[in-house]
């Protein structure tokens, strides 16, 4: 890992370029931690605080998600969002894109092998991590609730298209290395799914210690309670980043109508136009050079 301070929580190296280009020595790479009512919680690597945001940030689109790496100044407000890859989006007011996680590597989409298990409910996640160019593997949770949690695994991923499913329980102990084996250094997932599903459990599991409030599902609809109440990022033993988020019932996909993923790459963007306007003039020399050899050949027929 490089020394940059923010290698423990996988600063990108190409990030260097865009803090640098907004022209402000003064101002440091933070990683959003949590937001939390109009503020953001940052790391520049030497511990967190609270930031307010830039008054440009506060529009829906520009605001900072947990995830995002920001420019800020130490120990104070967040001037700008950097770049980012990999964002989970969903459809908020009036289709605008609403971003829940930013630069994330994988989405782990739980969904518990009792009864919380509803295929039309994991394709809307599936949606929302293929729109926001998101690896997605599915996990099995509570896997000791149901006889043949393997069976279960290999019906679901049946009907999936390609997406792997993995049987966890912690419970029984079973399927936190599979789950340990998905996770890199310095790379983020997210964990995804309705309340009640064992996202809190899973992570507390991981890091090895009580971190995050769980809370026994409700009996009778068997919901869970939402105790999570806000998206966090935590750095667990083995460097691997996990953010844990509340329960997300109705998550809704972006649609092709709907504004674009904030994805804030201006270099994307560029590069994509310029890549359209060289097919388009190669299109037109190709035009050129047919149109020439049809005139040559017919000249030639014409004994010209
Ligand atoms: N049987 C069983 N229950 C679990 C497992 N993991 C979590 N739970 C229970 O499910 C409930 C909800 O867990 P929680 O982690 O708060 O769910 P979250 O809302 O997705 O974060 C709690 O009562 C947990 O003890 C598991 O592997 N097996
Ligand atoms: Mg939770």
């Amino acid at each position: 890992m490089s020394d940059h301070p923010l290698a423990r929580l996988g600063w990108r190296a190409d990030l260097d370029t865009d803090l640098r280009a907004i022209g402000d020595p003064e101002l440091v790479a933070a990683r959003v931690i949590a937001v939390d009512r109009g503020r953001a919680v940052v790391d520049a690597g030497a511990g967190a605080w609270s930031a307010s945001l830039a008054g440009r940030l506060r529009r829906a689109a520009a605001l900072p998600a947990t995830g995002d790496f920001v420019a800020a100044l130490p120990g104070g407000p967040v001037r700008a969002v950097l770049p980012r890859r990999g964002v989970i989006a969903r459809r908020g007011e009036r289709g605008r894109p609403e971003v829940l996680a930013a630069n994330v590597d994988l989405a782990l989409l739980a969904t518990s092998a009792n009864r919380d298990l509803k295929p039309r409910r994991l394709a809307r996640f599936l949606a929302v991590t293929a729109r926001g160019g998101v690896e997605a593997v599915v996990l099995l949770t509570k896997a000791d609730l149901t006889d043949d949690p393997v069976a279960l695994a290999a019906e679901v991923e049946g009907g999936l298209d390609g997406t792997p499913v993995v049987p966890v329980s912690v419970v029984a102990g079973t399927g936190l290395d599979a789950v340990r084996a998905l996770l890199a250094p310095g790379r983020a997932a997210v964990l995804l799914g309705t309340s009640g599903v064992g996202k809190s459990t899973l992570l507390n599991a991981l890091l090895g210690a009580e971190r995050q409030a769980t809370a026994p599902i409700r009996s009778g609809d068997d919901r869970g309670r939402h105790t999570t109440v806000r998206r966090e990022l935590v750095a667990l033993p083995g460097g691997a980043l996990l953010i844990d988020t509340p329960g997300l019932r109705l998550v809704a996909p972006l649609e092709d109508r709907d504004e674009p993923v904030p994805l804030l790459d201006k270099a994307q963007v560029k590069r994509e136009r310029r890549a359209r306007e060289r097919a388009f003039h190669r299109d037109v020399y190709k035009d050129m050079r047919t149109r020439k050899r049809d005139r040559e050949a017919r000249d030639r027929r014409h004994g010209l």
